[in-house]
């Protein structure tokens, strides 16, 4: 029985190399600062913006969801180079590079998100899910809070409309 022992731990020995060879951690794909912000007109779509830091592997984000709201879209707003006007335009999926860093954000891309339901609103959350072409989904609390930042009307019980 001790012989096993020693020799299980000879073999055990050269699966801890790889970590102690490799100089730094191994980029991990995650999502954070998840945020919506409402729209001030119910029936007009919210923005959601994040940031996703890239893992060992390009991989693509393929859809962002909430089981909170009623529907959502990936997009990238730009300038038009003919018209010169600001347009969005539906995105089908979105390239995170290995250990690289992806920021969706105001003026670039987003996520548009139509239904924010109350309960979302009342506590300030959601809860979203991020799938990636490598299958991984990641999940997170997205914080809901009105444009300016504030607290959501239906949270603090300030109805201005
Ligand atoms: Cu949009």
């Amino acid at each position: 029985m001790l012989k096993m022992r020693a020799r299980l731990g000879l073999l055990a020995a050269p699966l801890l190399v790889p970590f102690l060879a490799s100089c730094g951690p191994t980029p991990q794909l995650r999502v954070h600062d998840a945020v919506i912000k409402l729209n001030p007109v119910d029936s007009n779509p919210s923005a959601m913006y994040f940031t996703v830091r890239g893992g060992p592997t390009d991989v693509y984000l393929m859809s962002v969801t909430s089981r909170s709201v009623l529907r959502t879209e990936m997009h990238e707003s730009a300038v038009d180079p003919e018209t010169k006007v600001m347009a969005m335009r539906k995105l089908d999926r979105v390239l995170i590079p290995a250990d690289g860093k992806v920021e969706f954000k105001q003026g670039g891309k987003h996520v548009m998100v139509w239904g924010v339901n109350l309960v979302g609103r009342r506590l300030g959350e959601v809860e979203a899910q991020f799938l990636f072409s490598n299958n991984e989904r990641i999940v997170v609390k997205a914080r809901v809070e009105e444009m300016d930042g504030r607290e959501p009307d239906e949270k603090t019980g300030h109805s201005g409309h």
